[in-house]
């Protein structure tokens, strides 16, 4: 895997989200429709902190979303509540920094299903600031060892294997702990092999986790 990303303009690109996978395989090792043939299913995580205070997309976006543009000053300040509900600022600037997962926050990442047994690919990368990739409940193999996390530095890139043992809809999110205050988790579903024929694709799961803490089968 290689990861794509604008050198253009790179600051305001990459935040406006032009970031990517190349994934390029050794000739003979994939099939027909060009997927890997030792494994059966793949994935991309880009764990990405998105600064849209950069985005070319800022004013769009503030004239779309915000119910009055034209005064809405930059130094605003937003609340919102803390453990103990109490009420905390913060800058208009730190607001529009988003720790996201393919551009998705707080276990809305679509697409990480899999069947129980399968031999998964995982193309990880990290961009923006550094992110340490973790999986609940399964494994990869990171340079030949087992392991649940895998480091990404800015640009940083893994290609990890997993072989999806336990069933279940677990957690996908990074280690640091305040991106994961922020929103850089989601799920990931291994469907169990017994409710499944063997040709029936797995089922997107329209479930969400509302809160990470409140996941009972996402304790690790
Ligand atoms: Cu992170």
């Amino acid at each position: 895997m290689w990861l794509y990303h604008s050198h253009a303009n790179e600051r305001r690109d990459i935040a406006a989200g032009l970031v990517g996978a190349i994934i390029v395989s050794a000739k003979g090792t994939v099939r027909a429709d060009g997927t890997p043939k030792d494994v059966d299913r793949e994935f991309v995580a880009i764990f990405y902190t998105a600064d849209e205070n950069q985005s070319w997309y800022l004013t769009e976006n503030i004239s779309k979303y915000i119910s009055d543009p034209k005064n809405l000053p930059k130094n605003a300040v937003f609340a919102f509540r803390d453990v103990e509900g109490e009420r905390v600022n913060m800058s208009f600037s730190a607001a529009n920094i988003r720790e996201t997962i393919n551009g998705y926050i707080f276990g809305n990442a679509p697409g990480f299903t899999m069947k129980q047994g399968e031999r998964v690919r995982w193309y990880t990368a990290g961009m923006g600031f550094l992110h340490a990739a973790h999986w609940h409940a399964n494994t990869v193999l990171l340079d030949g060892r087992a392991t649940d996390v895998v480091p990404l530095l800015p640009a940083e890139m893994h290609t990890v294997d997993m072989v999806a043992k336990n069933s279940g809809m677990w957690m996908l999110h990074c280690h640091v702990e305040g991106h994961l205050a922020s929103g850089m988790y989601t799920h990931y579903m291994v469907q169990p092999a017994a409710t499944i024929t063997k040709h029936e694709a797995p089922v997107e799961s329209s479930a969400r986790l509302p809160h990470f803490e409140r996941d009972p089968r996402a304790v690790r």
